[in-house]
């Protein structure tokens, strides 16, 4: 069976839509109209093994604020849709991936429950004109969203670009692990209360 979901979200802001498949190797298409971070989001997904044609229409003009937000929300409603009722999943994903000098761990539970943790490197500079408080923008708006509990912790680096790309290679990493089917769970959903929601 394939896991897949489709969203558009149209707001005064931004018109988006995203189509995620999960378990793929088909490249991504990816054009968020912020650059930086289409790169971003095309390593998450080959790292992830996921699928995504993402199509962003934002009010860039102003600036990439609300169309990196709105993906993070769109993106995140389309992973808790296409786990449905979650059950089989292993749940629980951690990575800890390097890229080059920089480092960085995250830890997540498709718990049903969204709380997001960010802890280490500050985020407060840009990379080109990428703000680099956006890529915090977009974690937490992908785990309100998909209902996922998310720690990322940016353990160091001195390449900006490197410190980036490490969150958003590790981050899909786990969520591949989290998202898989685990068969000696015998499709079950993996909570002591027997769903989540
Ligand atoms: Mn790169």
């Amino acid at each position: 069976m394939t896991r897949t979901a489709t969203i558009e979200r149209k707001t005064s802001e931004t018109d988006i839509s995203i189509r995620l498949v999960l378990d793929s190797n088909e490249p991504s298409i990816i054009n968020s109209g912020v650059s930086f971070f289409d790169h971003m989001l095309n390593s998450m997904s080959r790292h992830g093994q996921f699928h995504l044609n993402i199509t962003c229409k934002g009010d860039v003009h102003i600036d990439d604020h609300h169309s990196v937000e709105d993906i993070g929300i769109c993106l995140g409603k389309t992973f808790k849709e296409a786990l449905g009722d979650k059950a089989g999943i292993k749940r629980f994903g951690n990575s800890i991936i390097p890229m080059d000098e920089a480092l960085t761990m995250v830890a997540i539970d498709i718990s049903g429950r969204s709380f997001f943790k960010y802890s280490g490197t500050e985020l407060k500079g840009s990379v080109k004109t990428y703000s680099e408080e956006l890529t915090l923008e977009f974690l937490r708006a992908f785990s309100d969203n998909a209902g996922i509990n998310l720690h990322v912790v940016q353990k160091y680096g001195d390449n900006r670009h490197h410190i980036h790309e490490s969150i958003f290679k590790a981050l899909g990493v786990a969520l591949k692990s989290a998202c898989s089917i685990d068969p000696s769970i015998k499709g079950v959903v993996p909570s002591t209360k027997g769903t989540i929601e």
